[in-house]
């Protein structure tokens, strides 16, 4: 086979469309613990993982993200997370690697090594102990050969530049992204300049994922770019929002709903919903496009679908359900046929069916970030007294 072209290259030609939510997804499945959402499933159930990232290839990404989300070794060890007691750091990125690969090359799709946030850095923590804990996972990238690397869910851009610091170093494509909104990073730094300052530290694509829904995210998306193309700054965007709607939520994204992590189902985008999250992303120049927590394999088809005459090709997913809903010509009910096409479903406000609830909800404001020390890293586990302490503060309006 034809060596595959990389990441920047696809991302000069057209669209790259990125993956779905892995730990979100395995969770439901039963696969990842809620709370630590840390990815020990790659070494204990392997073919939960490989099973994730097919779907995802056939529902057309272009991109295999190792599953190595919140993979370094102070996460697996933060507060009574007994993973790193079974397997290292090392062992769970490399059968990530070794998945991620295994299944990319079942198809035409790249691998990405990720990084994310760090226990260490949210405990006020030294650069170089934050670069420390990052290099671990970098060094099994490289040595995995993996086509790129992706630092992303970050929510401090100090954090992000030390991680992006750490990647350009290996000479691979640095991806960075960070779990920001329109409001910026939870330092007061403007969404603007976390893109001007993750270009600047080295990064070839920067952009923003999970904490908000698709449009939320490229409301803050437009704001980099302004401030990008204020700099003269060239480099690709990328956006990876959630799938569930958050039009309530303020700085911190969805972390702060009321319905995070286990109450969130009707909030859930519709793949109507990625046709147009594609469609706009595009019109803005963003090129990788992909999901976060909740994107689910039907949504990237969605957006591989809107996306499919740019890219001159429909996903392998696409060959059951003909993609505006021809299949429905074939139901039984006339009513039902009725709805077959385009415009009946980009024009449905689809109803809740709850009628006790309301539209929106009144975030949590804490205001806790890096430094305080409810954020430290600790190996203990959190006692039965400390969780009543933190209810207690609820109670108090903290
Ligand atoms: O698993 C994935 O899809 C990763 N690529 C991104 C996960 S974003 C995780 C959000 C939950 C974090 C938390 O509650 O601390
Ligand atoms: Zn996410």
């Amino acid at each position: 086979m034809a060596p595959k072209k990389g990441l920047l290259e696809r991302l000069d030609e057209g669209a790259v469309i990125g993956d779905g939510g892995f730990v979100f997804a395995l969770e439901k499945r039963g696969y990842v613990k809620a709370g630590p959402w840390t990815p020990e499933a790659t070494v204990e159930h392997p073919e939960a993982v490989r099973q994730l990232h097919r779907e995802f290839l056939r529902a057309g990404a272009d991109v295999m993200q190792a599953f190595t989300f919140y993979a370094s070794d102070d996460k697996l060890s933060n507060r009574g997370n007994e993973s790193s007691k079974k397997y290292t750091c090392a062992a769970i990125n490399e059968a990530a690697c070794r998945l991620a690969r295994e299944v990319a090359d079942e198809g035409d799709a790249l691998v990405a090594g990720g990084l994310s946030q760090t226990p260490t850095y949210l405990s006020g923590m030294s650069k170089q102990d934050t670069q420390k804990e990052f290099q671990k996972q970098v060094d099994v990238f490289v040595q995995h050969q993996v086509d790129f690397l992706i630092a992303e869910y970050f929510e401090h851009i100090e954090e992000m530049e030390w991680a992006i610091e750490v990647c350009v170093k290996s000479g691979l494509p640095v991806v960075a992204s960070m779990c920001i909104g329109p409001e910026g990073d939870l330092h007061g730094v403007s969404a603007g300049e976390c893109g001007v300052r993750m270009a600047k530290a080295g990064a070839h694509v920067v952009g923003i994922n999970c904490h908000f829904d698709p449009f939320v995210t490229l409301e803050g998306l437009k704001k980099m770019k302004v401030a990008l193309d204020a700099a003269g700054i060239k480099v690709h965007l990328i956006a990876q929002p959630l799938a569930f709607h958050t039009p309530d939520a303020q700085k911190q994204g969805f972390i702060d709903l009321p319905e995070f992590p286990f109450g969130l189902e009707p909030r859930i985008c519709t793949r109507w919903d990625m046709h147009r999250y594609a469609r706009e992303a595009y019109d803005l120049g963003v090129r990788y496009i992909g999901g976060c927590c909740g994107f689910e394999a039907y949504h990237i088809r969605a957006v591989a679908e809107e996306l499919a005459k740019e890219r001159g090709k429909l996903p392998e997913g696409s060959q059951k359900h003909e993609q505006w809903a021809g299949g429905l010509k074939m139901h039984t009910k006339p009513w039902v046929r009725a709805r077959a096409g385009r415009k009946y479903w980009e024009n449905l406000k689809p109803a809740s069916g709850r009628p006790f609830s309301s539209s929106m909800s009144k975030p949590d404001n804490w205001g806790v970030t890096a430094g305080d020390s409810s954020l430290k890293q600790k190996t203990a586990a959190t006692s039965e007294e400390e969780i009543n302490e933190l209810r207690q503060k609820v109670v108090n309006g903290h």
